[in-house]
């Protein structure tokens, strides 16, 4: 079901939401509308269609975001890379519809831009239509604000314009670019309970996770963050995150890899997906009325060697 539908033209969105310096906006791949962010740390950019952060580049780091060389923009599919979002619901439909809900294949409006010395935002809204009730019988209203400031921030905000309570799984599909996925380790999850959704194997990790093969596991860290270390790049990537304590880390592999038609065969030595995520076991119900926000920091630094 294509719950995409046409947006402002990128003439009318820079007079209505550009700044000279700041805030631009270009018709993407696909015909899309893309916004581009500038501030005194760094550019970011943000594709109206999904509400989704193409790319991010920190002043004097290389991206930190993986986009696949053979990402599809279409309407109607996801668009693998960046930063995805996982919404109303994580993984297979509850009944029918995409994988990972409709949120990343719809068509989202700009709301506001602002700026300062300090940062620049974007505010981008997505709310109920015949199609996405067809999928869910339920009204919304989203909120998705991109900050780019010191690091970049997203904060999804979910209201329930409805009369019964809504239940969501959610998820930040960020796809961090790596040197070598092989050289790539996550610390300060030491000590959570994991779930191999694999091979349903529990454990407690110990040390940093590495990966040696594909990966798709639920980690419930101690803290509300963890540290991507980049040994390839000499870099870390730190992630924190609000309104859930769970992340799922995912690399497809080389065999899923290859099953992939928007991935390169040997793209996924290139990226790591650290997700914050309500699953079903940590689904948010939403009373009528009220609200409910997800929000996910993403900073670059120098590893120390
Ligand atoms: O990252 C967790 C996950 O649910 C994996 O199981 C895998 O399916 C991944 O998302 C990518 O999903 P997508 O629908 O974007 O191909």
């Amino acid at each position: 079901m294509d719950t995409s539908s046409r947006t402002d033209s990128v003439p009318l969105l820079t007079r209505r939401f550009g700044a000279p310096g700041r805030i631009a906006f270009r018709e993407g791949r696909g015909g899309f509308p893309v916004a581009v962010l500038a501030s005194r740390f760094g550019v970011c950019e943000v594709s109206l269609y999904g509400g989704q952060v193409l790319s991010y580049r920190p002043a004097g780091h290389s991206p930190v975001l993986f986009l696949s060389r053979a990402a599809r923009f279409e309407a109607g599919r996801p668009v693998r890379g960046g930063i995805p979002l996982c919404w109303p619901w994580f993984g297979a439909a509850p009944e029918t519809g995409p994988s990972h809900g409709f949120a990343r294949t719809s068509m989202w409006t700009a709301v506001a831009t602002t700026y300062s010395n300090d940062s620049t935002e974007l505010t981008l809204g997505l709310k109920d239509s015949p199609e996405t009730r067809a999928l869910w019988p339920f009204p919304f209203e989203l909120k998705l604000v991109v900050t780019l400031g010191d690091c970049l921030r997203l904060a999804l905000t979910t209201g329930n314009t409805g009369d019964r309570p809504m239940p969501v799984t959610q998820s930040f599909h960020p796809y961090l670019l790596v040197r070598d996925i092989r050289r790539t380790t996550v610390g300060r999850i030491e000590g959570a309970r994991c779930r191999d959704f694999l091979t349903g194997r529990e454990f407690v990790q110990e040390g940093p996770l590495a990966f040696s093969g594909e990966t798709d596991l639920l980690v419930h860290p101690p803290a509300n963050g963890c540290v991507a270390f980049d040994e390839g790049l000499g870099r870390t990537i730190a992630i924190t995150f609000r309104g859930t304590r769970t992340l799922v880390l995912w690399n497809p592999w080389e065999e899923k890899a290859k099953r992939l038609e928007d991935l390169g065969d040997d793209e996924y030595r290139r990226l790591l997906c650290i997700e914050p995520v309500n699953t079903r076991d940590t689904a948010v119900e939403i009373p009528p009325g009220k609200t409910a926000a997800l929000s996910l920091a993403i900073q670059a630094g120098a590893a120390e060697r």
